[in-house]
């Protein structure tokens, strides 16, 4: 059945290590091999054996509109066919800052660069040079990229492979990242009271899915707003997730609160390398070449992921949102009534087209000290149940599904269908 990729695997690891570019992809939590794939269509991802895969992760996010999306490849055909990069300034990057900026409600101006690691590094390098403070405080179970700063209680592979807090990240940058607790502002309010004056920022995922899928309460990112307010402390959405996936204005729109800065990523290179921080002007006139801060980079905004990207945002609507919405809702009651009839200890945590199956007896997962107590070898069994069925599920219980608008409704009475038959080999 995956022949291909064992011997694919074999190879790679031999050149990469660990035989993977990013370490979630090697399954270690899920404990079998990985998949390789050879080409994607739609909502299926073919492997390199031949095997036809519902795809559930659409890369981690980006691919809102499934494999291959015609619209997309377009556009970057158009694009190729001018050459792929000048290092130098473009008109469609003005276009695609335009684009984001009316979309997101936090962004006066943005920045390109390349991931979202570096979006997030950039970002909190631009909010200590504005504040002139040292410290950045994050929340246990967030993930924020690999950056030296964020490798500190962090989710996502570095959670799944139980490894929060990095070797290689020295004392003296660990100690400028202080920790509170998710949805606990009794936990904020005591870092700002330890540290008076001294923190820069508070980076959050508005919603978190790198712990699976955890939503911030409103109540807990309104007075977080207010607290950072009062101690002239700039608030970061990290939206690189949530970031026109949750709605076109991300998390900031669903919850009508504020970030200072917004990271972003995926969606906006509809595929290719893209990430971006964007927040009120005089913030971001502090970057160079205009203020102080230096950030760059030689593939920032380059012409081929700039049409990729934009040719996705130009199709964000209510109608994109009201499909992705009724897809991934079908597929949670479709998991919650499976759940019940099979008296299955799991929850599902679901925000807009990102969604969790939790293998957990707790009533609710609301934090990163909940989402640990899940039951681990349950979800390696069920993943790899529904991997043989022909549903691909992202490798690890702390990550989410990323539902894309190009399921059919056979797609998405299989993936519940499995789900039933995954549960009831448990
Ligand atoms: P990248 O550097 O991987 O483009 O973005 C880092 C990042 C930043 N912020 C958030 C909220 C993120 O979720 C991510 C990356 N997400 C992971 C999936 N959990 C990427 C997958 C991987 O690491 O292979």
């Amino acid at each position: 059945m995956y022949n291909k990729s064992e011997i694919a695997f074999e190879q790679s690891k031999k050149l990469i290590p660990g035989g993977v570019n990013s370490p979630v992809r090697a399954f270690k939590s899920v404990k079998c091999n990985p998949i390789f794939f050879d080409h994607g269509k739609g909502s299926k991802l073919y492997d390199v054996d031949g095997n036809e895969f519902i795809d559930c992760i659409s890369s981690w996010g980006p691919l809102i509109f499934g494999h291959a999306d015609k619209i997309t490849q377009e556009k970057l055909n158009e694009y190729l066919l001018k050459g792929t990069t000048y290092g130098a300034p473009t008109i469609i990057e003005s276009k695609m800052a335009k684009k984001i900026i009316e979309l997101v409600p936090s962004i006066e101006k943005v920045r390109m660069v390349n991931s979202g690691t570096e979006a997030t590094m950039s970002a909190i390098r631009l909010a200590r040079g504005y504040t002139s403070r040292n410290l950045i405080l994050k929340f246990s179970g967030n993930y924020h990229g690999h950056g030296d700063s964020f490798l500190i209680k962090a989710g996502s592979g570095a959670m799944t492979l139980g490894l929060p807090d990095s070797p290689g990240v020295t004392k003296n940058t660990a100690k400028d990242t202080i920790i509170a607790e998710f949805n606990s502002i009794e936990s904020v309010k005591e870092q700002f009271k330890q540290n008076l004056d001294q923190i820069a920022a508070v980076i959050i995922e508005p919603v978190a899915g790198n712990m699976g899928l955890v939503k911030s309460r409103r109540d807990f990112l309104v007075e977080l707003r207010n607290i950072c307010d009062e101690n002239k402390t700039l608030l970061i959405f990290d939206e690189v997730m949530s970031g026109f996936r949750l709605a076109a204005g991300g998390a900031q729109e669903v919850y009508n609160v504020i970030p200072d800065i917004t990271t972003l990523g995926k969606i906006i290179g509809g595929g290719l390398p893209v990430g971006a921080y964007g927040g009120k002007s005089e913030i971001m006139d502090f970057l160079a070449p205009n203020g102080p801060v230096y950030q760059a980079g030689t593939l920032s905004g380059n012409p081929l992921a700039m049409s990729a990207g934009l040719s996705v945002l130009n199709r964000l609507n209510k109608k994109l949102y009201e499909k992705l919405e009724n897809i991934t809702k079908k597929i949670e009651k479709g998991f919650l009534k499976n759940i019940k009839e099979t008296k299955s200890k799991a929850i599902v945590n679901r925000a807009g087209s990102m969604m969790t199956l939790f293998f957990t007896d707790q009533e609710k997962i609301e934090s990163y000290n909940d989402a640990v107590r899940c039951n681990l070898d349950q979800y390696a069994k069920y993943f790899k149940n529904m991997l043989d069925m022909g549903i691909y599920l992202p490798p690890s219980q702390y990550e989410c599904m990323f539902i894309s608008s190009a399921y059919s409704e056979n797609d998405i009475k299989k993936i519940i269908d499995c789900n039933k038959k995954s549960l009831e080999l448990l």
